[in-house]
């Protein structure tokens, strides 16, 4: 049973939202004529390239639901730009580092060249590695109570370190033409892209005051969310083209990689994706009306084509 919300109301949302992130970002990245030059421009086309910007929305849409919360609205606001920023941030940074040719090797990124390539790898290793401090500096400075801040840092320091999004990564780089049962795959999910995903909800919660209710029902439905955004993602590597992903599609079978479409079966992908999508709204029950945007961001994922 789906929270029900208007689609134009919710794309609306998600335009300005969007329009929001990429203003915070483009003034959190020192500016491009900075020393050194290269670097911050190559950590600006990391960054500014494109982007669905689904985590930012995740941060502002859990946010906004704790409406009654101790947080002032003015620092609560300013904060979830903060973390928006964040977690858009290191998410720019994974992808860097991933398509270099140690990782994935590959050339194309949001429609166009990948760092390494428009830049050179040295230069795009250095700017993966600037941009995650700058991330923790963003929640350092987050206008509100330095409890919060220190909850904050530590859940992204969490999920993107060796117990997640990095540990992820290097269980996949381990597995490239070995098998992974259903079981590991998950996991694997759960680390590599899950868990920046889950922070990006549950930052939201954090940052403005959510009572432990709402954020149990955050954690849920992160936990639905997160999973069913890599398997739509292994989906549209099997279905969609190059032009419309803007990155190379068909890259995980030509790497041989185990994916959710590779242990499951296209149907059998499908068919989980529905449940998760499924189990995502079923977590936002307890939270009413205001979970509305986070509603729209299921069926942003579970619907999306590229
Ligand atoms: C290299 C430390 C390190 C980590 C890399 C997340 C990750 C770990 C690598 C990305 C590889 C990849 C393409 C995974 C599939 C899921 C994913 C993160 C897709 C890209 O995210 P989108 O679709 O990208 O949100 P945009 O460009 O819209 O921001």
């Amino acid at each position: 049973m789906r929270p029900a919300y208007d689609a134009q109301t919710f794309d609306a949302w998600l335009a300005a939202r969007i329009a929001q992130v990429e203003a915070a970002l483009a003034s959190a990245l020192p500016p491009a004529d900075a020393l050194p030059e290269r670097l911050h421009e190559a950590m600006r086309y990391a960054v500014l390239g494109g982007g669905k910007r689904i985590r930012a929305c995740l941060v502002y849409a859990a946010g906004e639901l704790a409406q009654a919360s101790g947080v002032a609205a003015s620092a609560r606001d300013g904060a979830l730009d903060h973390a928006a920023v964040a977690v858009e941030l290191i998410h720019a940074y994974s992808l860097v580092h991933d398509d270099l040719p140690c990782m994935d090797d590959d050339a194309l990124r949001r429609g166009r060249p990948t760092v390494h390539l428009a830049f050179d790898e040295a230069t795009a290793m250095l700017a993966g590695d600037a941009l995650q401090p700058l991330a923790f500096e963003q929640l350092a400075t987050m206008p509100i109570a330095p409890a919060l801040v220190v909850q904050a840092t530590r859940l992204l320091a969490q999920a993107v370190g060796s117990r997640g999004m990095v540990g992820g990564q290097a269980i996949d780089c381990l597995h490239v033409g070995r098998a992974l049962s259903d079981q590991q795959l998950r996991q694997m999910h759960r680390m590599k892209t899950g868990a920046l995903l889950e922070a990006s909800v549950r930052l939201g919660g954090i940052v403005s005051g959510a009572s432990s209710s709402a954020r149990m029902a955050l954690e849920h439905y992160a936990a639905a969310v997160g999973l069913a955004f890599q398997v739509m993602d292994d989906i549209l590597d099997v279905t969609a083209d190059t032009a419309t992903l803007g990155k190379t599609a068909g890259k995980d079978a030509a790497s041989n990689k185990p994916t959710m479409v590779s242990v499951l079966g296209l149907a059998g992908a499908r068919s989980l994706l529905a449940d998760l999508g499924r189990q995502a709204h079923e977590a936002l029950r307890p939270l009413g009306p205001g979970a509305a945007c986070l509603a729209g961001i299921v069926d942003a994922i579970t619907e999306r084509d590229r």
